[in-house]
């Protein structure tokens, strides 16, 4: 637990991002993760090497059997921000030398949830370089993607490889998370702030920090963290890992209303509320 003192969980509740200078893991944990994450990297080599205009009309269940890829969108300019191979998603669970890893981040959450953990998942995420298009991450808040039913949910980013700013590096929102869940917009189009906030909303939150880290070090975040990253205009992919941990509480978020008020329209999951009965005009 020495290492976790030097975070300050309240500090960390009230900015919802925390850089853990130097990182938590030893050079031989970074060295046992960069071996399990490139041969994930090595099976995805096809698709690494593909450019993005090869990927130009992904968007079909056979484009991702093709590229073995499953992210949101399927789309070339989703892809430019970030790919997540298939085959690297819960690397903890193909990898368990990277347990040792997983404990200390939970360890971490722990410490600044201040109660018992769960993993939701670990993934791989590759930045493609210059060469291959590349786009800044989209702001965006995890939690609006995940199937939980509260907040208290972090996600922790290790970089494999030094990440510059110009090699794509996160950018953290301070006190974003204090607004609540914003929502989500297309992540393979263009959008500023300006569209996920009200004006009273820049009162509450700080400026955008980028965060350059090293290898090895990470950065957390909150889920209602708004967060993206630059390009990478650099010549190499960016490949790091995350993981998401919450707070054992959690629930999965209930496919259907808990309360049953809006049960018998038949609501889709995740779609608007449009049955002719919720609309006031
Ligand atoms: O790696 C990126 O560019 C974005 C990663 C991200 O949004 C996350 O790990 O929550």
């Amino acid at each position: 637990m020495d290492d976790l003192a030097q975070v300050d969980a309240a500090e960390f509740q009230r900015q919802g991002w925390a850089l853990i200078k130097g990182g938590l893991i030893s050079a031989s944990e970074l060295e046992t993760l960069r071996s399990a994450v490139q041969k994930v990297v090595a099976a995805e080599a096809r698709l690494a090497s593909q450019s993005a205009a090869d990927l130009e009309g992904a968007g079909s269940d056979e484009d991702q059997r093709q590229t073995g890829v499953r992210v949101e969108g399927q789309d070339k300019r989703y892809l430019m921000q970030f790919r997540i191979p298939e085959t690297g998603f819960d690397i903890r669970l193909e990898y368990p030398e990277v347990m040792p890893i997983v404990r200390k981040y939970a360890a971490l959450a722990r410490h600044l949830l201040g109660e018992d953990v769960r993993i939701l998942y670990d993934h791989v995420l590759i930045k493609p370089p210059a060469k291959d298009g590349t786009r800044p991450t989209m702001w965006h808040q995890d939690l609006t993607y995940l199937p939980v039913d509260r907040r208290g949910l972090l996600v922790v980013w290790t970089p494999l490889y030094d990440v510059p700013e110009e090699a794509g590096c996160m950018r953290y929102i301070p006190r974003s998370h204090r607004l609540g869940p914003l929502g989500k917009l297309p992540m393979a189009q263009d959008y500023q702030l300006t569209d996920l906030l009200r004006p009273t909303d820049f009162e509450i939150i700080g400026n955008p920090v980028g965060v350059p880290l090293k290898a090895g070090e990470c950065a957390i975040h909150d889920g209602l963290t708004l967060h993206g990253a630059f390009p990478n205009v650099s010549d190499e992919p960016r490949i790091a890992w995350s993981i998401a941990i919450g707070p054992a509480s959690m629930l999965r978020a209930a496919s259907k209303w808990a309360i049953d008020r809006l049960n018998h329209l038949d609501l889709k999951e995740l779609e608007p509320l449009n049955h002719p009965s919720l609309i006031a005009d």
